[in-house]
Order: C-alpha cells, then sequence, then structure tokens
C-alpha cells in the first residue's frame, strides 16, 4: 500500500501541467490508489448531464447544484445510458465493502462513479470537486478556467480508514452564526471529514434551543468569552444545520457538556445549584470552576434536566451519537463526578443514543456499553490519561483520538504571538505552537498504549473558540491543519510504520489551497508549501 500511495501522490503532482492546463492537481485526503490513464481528460460542457438514478439521483443533485453555480451549465440529472460528456454516479455492490468506499474513473469517455451505498458516491463527488478546475467553487459563474472544465484521465480506487473523521467546532465561548457553521460544513465535505462535532453548552453560554427549560438560551445564551455578545440556534437553525450536513453525510454531535462547564446553566436556573443560588454570568477564560449538584436534595431537578436536555438534544439528532462531555470537572469532587457521570451517561443512554465522553469520563466503571471515549491528551500521553482512555474499550466502547499537542487546531501557529493576528487569536498550552507538520505527522495507532487499530473509532479536530471571535479568525486556524488530520482520518498508514510523504502532502495542499482561496476562505498560508 504504502509503495502504490507513494506512486499515487508524485503522480498526483506530476500530471498536473500537462493534463490539467495550468492548474495543480491533488487530491487530499489522499486516496488508496491513484492512477492516471491514457484516454484524454474529460472536459465537462454545456452538454454534459448527470446520469443517476434513486438515491445515487439525490446525491448526483447535491454536485450538480454546486457545479451548476460555477458553471452556469444546464447539468440536468437524468436517468438512462450515460454518453461520453456524461458524469454518471451508480450504487454498485462491487465498488467496495465500506459504505463510504467509491470507484472513479474519469477520461474521454465521461466520468464514472461507483460506490456500495450513497455516503461512498459523495465522497468521489468530493474527489471529483478536487481533480476540477478550482472555480468549481465559485459562486458567481464569472470566470470559466482557461484550460475549460477540464478533469484528468484517471482511475481511483477509495476508502477511508476509520469510520468517524471529525471537526469540533466550539459554538460556547464564541457564537457563530447557522451560516458559518454551513461554510465550514461545505469546506470539512470536500477534505471526505464526515462529522461536525458541535460544543452546544459551556460555562460562557449554552447555545441550543430546549423547550422544558427555556432559561438556558434566555439568560444563558446572552454571554461569550470577552463580552462578545450571545446568541443560540432555535429548533428550526438546528435542523438546517444537521439537514445540510446530512446532505454532504456529515453527522452531527451534539455536545451537552457536563457535569462542568456548566455555568451556563447554572446561572440560568437556581435549582441547579447546590445552594439553590443562581451563579453569574461568565465571560472569562477559566475553565474547572462549575459543576452540576450531585447531593440528593437537587436529585429531582437535576435528573429532570438530565433526561429533558437530552432527551430534546437526541430527538434533533439523526446520527447515532450524543457527546455528554466529561471534561474538566475540577470542581466536583470524585465521588460526586462518579455518580454524575453514571446519571448523566444512563440519561444519554437512555435516548437510544451511542454516548461519547471526553476520555476523563475513563474514571467511571458504570459506562453504558459501548460508551465511545474521546483522548484529548498529548501524542505521548502524560498522567493517567491512556488507562482513562483504555477503560472504554474495556467496557466495550471505542475511542476517537484528539491529541491536544497535534489535534487541536485553536493552538497558535508558531509564528503567531507578533504576527497578523496580534497574538490575541490562540492557545498555546498544548505543547506551544502546531505547526502543520506536527498536525501531519503522527500515528493514530501510536498514541495510547494498549489500543488496537479496531478499537479507534477515528480522529477529530477541535477547535475551540476562547479567542477566536469570528469566522475568519477561525478560517485562519483551522486551515490548513484541518486537512492534516483529514488525510491521517481517512488515508492508509504508510507500511512498516514509515513516516508519511510531507513533500507529497504539500504538494497536494497547494493544489486544495486554489480550491479554498475559489471560495474565499481565510486560511493560513503556511511556510514550506508551493502555495499558488
Ligand atoms: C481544553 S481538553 C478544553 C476546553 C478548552 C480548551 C482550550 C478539553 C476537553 N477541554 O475546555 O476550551 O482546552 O484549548
Amino acid at each position: 500500500v504504502a509503495a502504490a500511495l507513494i506512486g499515487t501522490t508524485l503522480a498526483l503532482t506530476g500530471c498536473t501541467a500537462q493534463q490539467n492546463g495550468d492548474a495543480v492537481t491533488g487530491i487530499i485526503p489522499a486516496p488508496v490508489e491513484f492512477e492516471l490513464t491514457g484516454s484524454g481528460p474529460f472536459t465537462l460542457t454545456e452538454e454534459s448531464r448527470f446520469v443517476a438514478d434513486g438515491e445515487a439521483a439525490t446525491v448526483a443533485e447535491t454536485f450538480a447544484a454546486q457545479a451548476r453555480i460555477a458553471t452556469g451549465f444546464d447539468l440536468p440529472v437524468v436517468g438512462g445510458e450515460a454518453g461520453a460528456s456524461d458524469l454518471a454516479l451508480a450504487i454498485d455492490p462491487a465498488a467496495g465493502d465500506d459504505p463510504e468506499a467509491y470507484t472513479l474513473d474519469s477520461g474521454a469517455d465521461g466520468v464514472r462513479i461507483a460506490a456500495p451505498a450513497a455516503p461512498g458516491l459523495f465522497r468521489g463527488t468530493q474527489t471529483l470537486r478536487q481533480l476540477l478546475p478550482a472555480e468549481i467553487e465559485r459562486t458567481d459563474a464569472a470566470r470559466a478556467p482557461a484550460e475549460g472544465w477540464i478533469v484528468p484521465a484517471a482511475s481511483v480506487v477509495d476508502a477511508p480508514r476509520f469510520a468517524y473523521r471529525g471537526s469540533m467546532l466550539d459554538v460556547a465561548r464564541h457564537f457563530f452564526p447557522v451560516e458559518d457553521v454551513l461554510d465550514h460544513i461545505d469546506r470539512i465535505a470536500l477534505l471526505k471529514l464526515n462529522v461536525l462535532h458541535l460544543h452546544l453548552t459551556d460555562d460562557q453560554g449554552w447555545r441550543l434551543q430546549i423547550d422544558a427549560w427555556p432559561e438556558l438560551t434566555g439568560i444563558g445564551a446572552s454571554t461569550s468569552t470577552g463580552g462578545d455578545g450571545g446568541g443560540f440556534y432555535s429548533k428550526a437553525d438546528y435542523a438546517r444545520i444537521v439537514e445540510y450536513a446530512a446532505e454532504r453525510f456529515v453527522n452531527v454531535v451534539p455536545e451537552i457538556d457536563l457535569p462542568g462547564h456548566t455555568n451556563a446553566a447554572l446561572s440560568a436556573y437556581p435549582e441547579l445549584n447546590c445552594d439553590g443560588v443562581a451563579t453569574k454570568p461568565y465571560e472569562g477564560l477559566e475553565v474547572g470552576f462549575s459543576s452540576l449538584c450531585a447531593s440528593p436534595e437537587r436529585a429531582v431537578a437535576t435528573d429532570r434536566f438530565l433526561a429533558d436536555v437530552l432527551g430534546e438534544v437526541a430527538a434533533m439528532t439523526p446520527g447515532p451519537w450524543l457527546h455528554v462531555g466529561g471534561d474538566e470537572s475540577l470542581a466536583t469532587s470524585e465521588a460526586d463526578y462518579l455518580d454524575l457521570v453514571r446519571r448523566i451517561t444512563a440519561a444519554g443512554a437512555a435516548t437510544g443514543k451511542t454516548v461519547i465522553g471526553w476520555h476523563e469520563m475513563g474514571a467511571s466503571r458504570e459506562l453504558p456499553e459501548g460508551t465511545v471515549g474521546q483522548y484529548w491528551d498529548f501524542v505521548t500521553p502524560r498522567d493517567d490519561a491512556a488507562e482513562l482512555t483504555n477503560s472504554f474499550v474495556e467496557q466495550g466502547g471505542s475511542v476517537i483520538l484528539s491529541p491536544a499537542d497535534v489535534a487541536y487546531l485553536d493552538m497558535k501557529y508558531p509564528d503567531d504571538p507578533d504576527g497578523p493576528l496580534g497574538g490575541k487569536v490562540g492557545q498555546l498550552w498544548a505543547d506551544g505552537p502546531t505547526t502543520l507538520e506536527e498536525s501531519y505527522s503522527w500515528e493514530p495507532s501510536a498514541v495510547v498504549p494498549g489500543l488496537a487499530e479496531s478499537d479507534i473509532l477515528g480522529v477529530e479536530a477541535p477547535v475551540w473558540t476562547e479567542t477566536i471571535a469570528t469566522a475568519t479568525d477561525l478560517e485562519f486556524m483551522v486551515f490548513p491543519r484541518i486537512a492534516a488530520i483529514a488525510e491521517i482520518g481517512w488515508s492508509p498508514a504508510p507500511a512498516g510504520g514509515a513516516a508519511r510523504d510531507e513533500a507529497s502532502f504539500h504538494a497536494r495542499l497547494a493544489s486544495l489551497g486554489t480550491h479554498l482561496d475559489a471560495l474565499g476562505v481565510a486560511y493560513r498560508k503556511v511556510g514550506g508549501v508551493p502555495w499558488a
């Protein structure tokens, strides 16, 4: 596989000038197999059609909608036989074993994408999106590429390494409007990520409407870190996010962070506090000072809160997962923490969802069967982080890896302190700044001793937003480092423990950069990448 992958990526950079005009072509994440073929490029024209039936037609329509805007062509989605100017999408059980697997063949006789299921067809369209000139991202149809809408003649066989490949957005410390979230979903889908984890609640704000507890988004949503104003998603807003994500085969994983990180809720409802007094709203940067009350005197209110909130959130969630937090409960005694985690995870499991918690929750030996642990310590585990993480597997669950020193995208880039961000954006606590190369050069199976490949559900890149208040700052921190995490989650591990090919990654990233430019993403042009 390694040899194939290296051949693949060299070919990907080599093919460009000759087969795709002046555009640089490269695919991120690197496909399992990529081969240039000899038939000559495909050109999308005014005559082109998408040929697809049933579910495949739905996937074709999502891509066609974007392509129509960029090209100004009609690009109808039709049934029947595909011709040489057409793009055919078909469900075919022979195209792979994984629901996200796909094959793509392009050339003078058309484009054919095949997959055993709709998710794979969609992933294939995102490969096609990257193979097309970057102008395919434009929303104004103002500029056709000089070379035409060319797709190089190629053959791709592809499937993901891990089932869960996530991006986490902290909308609690700063609120991000629906449109920003939709933009983010479209961009992570381009990288074949399939999870958007929304960190919806924290000390500084509660961001999701809960009918049974209206003050959560009354008092609880009025604040943010730094006093930058509040905000929340109504149920209709949230449904729009979920639907837009579903069209891109992205699962939204809602997180209600419990029992710590709860000041927004504690400020909205006195009865959730042990002393019966609502806390003051909080707009600072500290963590670990708030907690739900474990005392039996508050059990009725607390358990009703858990059941109502997790029940309503689960009802808004078509996907299988519900994240209940569990991190940094430094203001909760150990006995109270274990009691609350038992009640929280039981309430979560009672909704029918699979519960996810940050790795601290592994302290509990009473986790519902299958509970997933999200590891956030460093690439080399400290203290008891590895032990706590293994506890999920011992209880029948699996693990998502988000090592903070490589995958936390709110960590500064190395040259930021006096850079264009004026030092205000980004944190340093996770072993200092994080380079693109650090985000790229870690191996999931080597992080937590004791985890087998099959224990790893996947990887996720969180972005916490204490210091990130605008979509521009968010884009700057997330891109391009999220591309590294996406490749680690999707592409095969290099054989024999070899290092990933950084030169190939950089070259392909330069190509991705042209797409990000066309999308208007304010990504950071880190050094070492031959940006166009
Ligand atoms: C740690 S690690 C947190 C968040 C902060 C973040 C800042 C973890 C699960 N929680 O509460 O926002 O650091 O980088």
